[in-house]
């Protein structure tokens, strides 16, 4: 993929999200989802040198998303940099079924890490517990489960929902009524952002917005589609839509371009440049948001192989360098931070190119 030109708006970014994480403070909603996890064991030798050819295993949410292409090329780059063998497995669907066989086959291939966005929080664990006890680590990387070794969180979940708030509050004015269209009913981090969002609507700010309804479709295109179309016909003078995922972004703004409700029911939420230009050049996207996907997979690598290696063991206030992207710091146990949202609209999406 091609890097996105103003590179240094992503590195800047990250410096700012480490100063959010910090005076934020109380990450609650993180916190409590991250009751169970293992956590971090044993001491960490940062001059530990990471072992030639590590099998490390990517298992996206699903395959043919082309978010998850971006984020797993990231992902391979850092493999290879280490000097291992990256394999990317997975189904076409976000299932969390599909993915207990990928977990498995891993295991028995001998992975050295699993990095896993996974699709249920629980489900997916028996199989990891059991890849851990034949030797992987596991790394958690856009949605956590409730048995990964450390997270690599694209954002705080917290400025992610206040992100998305502050989007659908301007594209409406500060008043009206929207709707959330999200990917599957079990995604951690799809129902980590839309909890983080009705905290944040609580707020006065935000008084005059109201969330109405929250639908599911699947991270499927078609299903997406559906589903705007659903929300239109139960509500007919439903102001806006916010879709925290890039598949059903995309498939809500194509619906909306091509009806009657265009220029009159806002989209926003969480897209790829790629996917969305179009819509924001025909004016049915004021604005949308996303981090770098090469630089969450790239990062996710990185953390699997200096994992394994024990350079690092995920306890708080440990660093680690992961290649290009410089230095990371575990400002909580067992979680780092890749970066706050850039948010995209006419002036700047044509500078990015994923
Ligand atoms: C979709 C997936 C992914 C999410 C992005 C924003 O591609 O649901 O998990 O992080 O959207």
């Amino acid at each position: 993929m091609t890097e996105p030109r103003p590179r240094h708006l992503f590195l800047a970014a990250s410096a700012f999200a480490v100063l959010m994480t910090a005076a934020c403070g109380g990450t609650t909603i993180e916190d409590a989802q991250e009751e169970d996890n293992a956590g971090p064991t044993g001491t960490a030798d940062p001059n530990a040198e990471i072992p030639e050819g590590l099998k490390i295993d990517f298992l996206p949410k699903q395959l043919n998303n082309p978010f998850f292409e971006i984020v797993n090329q990231g992902g391979t780059e850092a493999v290879e940099e280490v000097g291992g063998t990256a394999t990317e497995r997975g189904g076409t669907e976000a299932t969390a079924d599909s993915q207990v066989e990928y977990i498995n086959a891993a295991s028995q291939a001998g992975s050295d890490a699993i990095v896993i966005a996974a699709n249920d929080p629980d489900a997916v664990c028996p199989a990891l517990n059991e890849a851990r006890d034949n030797g992987a680590v596991i790394v958690g990387y856009d949605s956590d489960a409730n048995c990964t070794d450390v997270f690599v969180n694209q954002s705080s979940t917290e400025l992610i929902g206040r992100t998305l708030v502050e989007m659908i509050s301007e594209d409406l004015g500060g008043e009206g009524t929207f709707a959330v269209l999200s990917a599957t009913p079990n995604a951690t981090n799809q129902n980590a952002w839309i909890a983080a969002m009705e905290e944040v609507l609580k707020e006065e700010e935000y008084a005059d917005l109201e969330l109405v309804d929250t639908v599911y479709g699947n991270d499927d295109d078609l299903e997406s589609f559906q589903e705007m179309q659903g929300l239109m016909q139960s509500h007919p003078d439903l102001d806006g839509v916010v879709s925290p995922t890039t598949v059903g972004i995309a498939a809500a703004a194509r619906y909306v371009s091509d009806s009657e409700y265009k220029g009159d029911v806002a989209v926003t939420g969480l897209g790829t440049p790629n996917q969305m230009r179009e819509f924001v050049h025909d004016g049915t996207v004021d604005q949308f948001a996303l981090w770098n996907p090469h630089d969450l997979g790239y990062l996710a690598g990185y953390t699997g192989a200096a994992l394994k290696a024990g350079q690092i063991t995920g306890a708080e206030g440990e660093t680690f360098t992961a290649g290009d992207l410089g230095e990371f710091t575990f400002e909580t146990d067992r979680e780092i931070v890749l970066g706050p949202p850039q948010v995209f609209d006419a002036e700047n999406v044509d500078d990015f190119d994923f």
